[in-house]
């Protein structure tokens, strides 16, 4: 396959989302990063860009001057990773849309709901890919849990439990360790409406929708800022009603020390549990119910195809987050070719989340916040 020629949105000097996207598109060689509108200024987006030794001619001011340029270039970018704060994810995502560009951008989906509704719709219009970075959606270990429960390893689901927890906004934001994320994460402007529970309280949700096959028909929320001054939640625990009857209990909090990124999925049915744990990613806990609990590696055995499928070095040798995301790139490059060469969007895009998993998302940050608000005044 042909390298992609990728455009990048964001992710100036420093950013950690930004090094994470650049790092994981080059893991399989299937992109070529040619250009970027990476910081907030002209002078800015040269200087991050002269340090990744992009050419100072691809090297934007703005994601609308990268937009217009890159479409009337022959060789201009076939898809542009979007990585800015939440509320420029609409505008630049449209822009690149329109230009027939495909887009690969950060959670959650937007700001606003009324952003969420026009990025369904720019979508809708396009012929070009929408790839949402639900990361998590990419681990072996996730892909096997989730083949594992369709092939009824558990049974019937009753019960599901997500938690997850950081530490990183225990302090007040002006102390927290890494200032700029920590300033627009907790910035409603910038962030939206959701603090922990859009952050990362999406990602928990989609892991749990994601492996399951199911989706929350209605939650109650209790969503609380701890950090002194802050505006948005950085804690919230949901209990969530599956459709089919399953229940299940969300945890996302950035304020409990010793948690630094402790995404865990629990799943029970009447056949037996599933446990999985991002910070021991290779490892998948299944028990059958009546027997011993069996601990299954990846690559090793109990392997499932679905998870070998997307390993890259034996057992044994762990593999995490920066391996997983670029599963979801190499994923969305060859969708990329396919939808090239004529195959349908949806079918291309395979497991790869999209825009019903970002709209899900939205849906689910403003139910949060809805409930919470609804039910704080029961006293
Ligand atoms: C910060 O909370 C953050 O970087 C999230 O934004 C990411 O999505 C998550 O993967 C790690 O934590």
């Amino acid at each position: 396959m042909t390298r992609i020629r990728l455009g990048m949105v964001g992710g100036g000097s420093g950013a950690f989302i930004g090094g994470v996207h650049r790092i994981a598109a080059r893991l399989d060689g299937r992109f070529d990063l040619v250009a970027g509108a990476l910081s907030s200024t002209p002078a800015k987006s040269k200087a991050s860009g002269a340090e990744l030794g992009l050419d100072p001619d691809r090297c934007y001011g703005s994601f609308a001057e990268m937009a217009k340029a890159e479409a009337a270039r022959a060789d201009g970018i076939e898809a542009v990773a979007i990585v800015t704060p939440n509320h420029m994810h609409y505008p630049a995502a449209r822009a690149f849309l329109a230009a027939g560009i495909h887009v690969i951008c950060d959670k959650p989906l937007t700001a606003t709901d009324e952003e969420a509704e026009a990025m369904a719709q720019a979508v809708a219009g396009s012929g070009a890919l929408f790839i949402l970075t639900h990361n998590y959606t990419g681990y072996p270990m996730v892909r096997q849990a989730r083949a594992m429960v369709a092939e009824g390893a558990v049974g019937q689901i009753r019960v599901v439990q997500v938690e997850y927890p950081q530490d990183w906004l225990t302090d007040p934001v002006e102390q927290a360790g890494d200032n700029k994320q920590a300033e627009w994460r907790t910035d409603p402007a910038r962030s939206g409406a959701g603090g922990s529970v859009g952050d990362i309280g999406t990602h928990a949700y989609n892991l749990a929708c994601f492996v399951t096959g199911l989706a929350a028909e209605s939650l109650a929320a209790d969503l609380q800022s701890f950090g002194p001054g802050r505006q948005l939640d950085d804690n919230a625990h949901v209990l969530l009603r599956f459709a089919g009857g399953a229940r299940g209990m969300l945890w996302s909090s950035q304020v409990a020390p010793g948690n630094e990124n402790g995404l865990r999925l629990r799943i029970y049915g009447d056949r037996g549990g599933l446990e999985w744990a991002q910070e021991q990613p290779n490892a998948l806990w299944h028990t059958p119910h009546g027997e011993p609990t069996r601990l299954i590696r990846r690559n090793g055995s109990g392997a499932h195809p679905a998870g070998t499928a997307v390993s890259r070095i034996p057992a044994g040798h762990p593999e995490g987050y920066l391996e997983a995301f670029a599963t979801l790139y190499s994923e969305a490059a060859e969708a990329i070719r396919a939808v090239q060469q004529g195959t349908d969007r949806d079918t291309a895009r395979g497991l790869l989340p999209g825009i019903e998993d970002g709209m899900a998302g939205m849906r689910f940050i403003a139910a949060c916040v809805a409930s919470s608000r609804r039910d704080a005044a029961w006293t």
